[in-house]
């Protein structure tokens, strides 16, 4: 009785909570899923403290308000686990044309891949002159800007959606400083790339960035949200 309540428990806020990854608000879904078991939750503990206060000592029945008080419980968890993958940061990551023409994709995406953060978007595009200055909007003032955008729009980009904790800012971590004279070794352009002009790989700078420019390069239903099954290996608390 008590494992088939627990189960039907967590199937419910499975359910609750696919339904609330699958809405395109997001965080509105799961805070429904929230309220759902935290309403649950309570309805279950005032039932409880009913049962204690009319002094039943039924061994079976109190069972089964033990049972019932884990459901919530389970939920809880079963939610902290979801709702935190659900709740996962992206970032805008791009192999530039020298990356792509030097045959380094698949080093990159395995270093991507290998650290725990997971793909939702790749394509391989061209992009025009245009679009590489609208990427670099922000840099259209410094002396490179034209040269810079002619050179992204000079052969395939691999452009890519990764998700993760924390991804926007230990991407950058994976890629490593701006001049690859300056990068560390391990990292990206540090192992792979000689100098600023030619660096191999761009990812987003920031939260606001890596919004704007996930919207610049892929339509929202080119994003694939879904649940690896490597999830629970990378993430978890102790
Ligand atoms: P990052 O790509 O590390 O975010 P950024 O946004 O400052 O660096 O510049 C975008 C790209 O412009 C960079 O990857 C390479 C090029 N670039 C930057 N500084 C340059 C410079 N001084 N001379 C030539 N190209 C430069
Ligand atoms: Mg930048």
């Amino acid at each position: 009785m008590a494992s088939q309540l627990i189960r039907s428990g967590s199937k419910a806020a499975r359910a609750l909570l696919s339904a609330s990854r699958n809405s395109p608000l997001l965080s509105e879904g799961k805070g429904v899923a929230v309220a759902a078991l935290a309403n649950a939750g309570r309805k279950l503990s005032t039932a409880a403290s009913f049962y204690e206060k009319s002094g039943g000592n039924n061994t079976s029945q109190s069972k089964w308000f033990s049972a019932a008080l884990a459901i919530p419980a389970a939920g809880y968890m079963l939610m902290d686990k979801e709702a935190h993958a659900a709740e996962m940061e992206r970032t805008f990551i791009a192999i530039k044309p020298d990356g792509v023409q030097r045959g380094l994709i698949a080093e990159i995406i395995s270093r991507f891949e290998r650290k725990g953060y997971k793909l939702v978007a790749i394509k391989l595009v061209v992009p025009s002159k245009e679009f590489a200055q609208k990427h670099y909007h922000d840099l259209k003032e410094r002396p490179f800007f034209s040269g810079l955008c002619d050179f992204l729009s000079s052969g395939p980009v691999l452009a890519m959606v990764w998700e993760g904790e924390g991804v926007i800012k230990y991407g950058r971590k994976l890629i490593g400083a701006t001049n690859p004279q300056a990068s560390e070794p391990g990292t990206i352009r540090g192992d792979l790339a000689v100098v600023v002009g030619r660096n191999i790989i761009h990812g987003s700078d920031g939260p606001e960035t890596a919004k704007d420019e996930i919207a610049l390069w892929f339509k929202p239903d080119e994003l694939v949200s879904y649940t690896s099954n490597a999830e629970k290996w990378i993430y978890g608390v102790n």
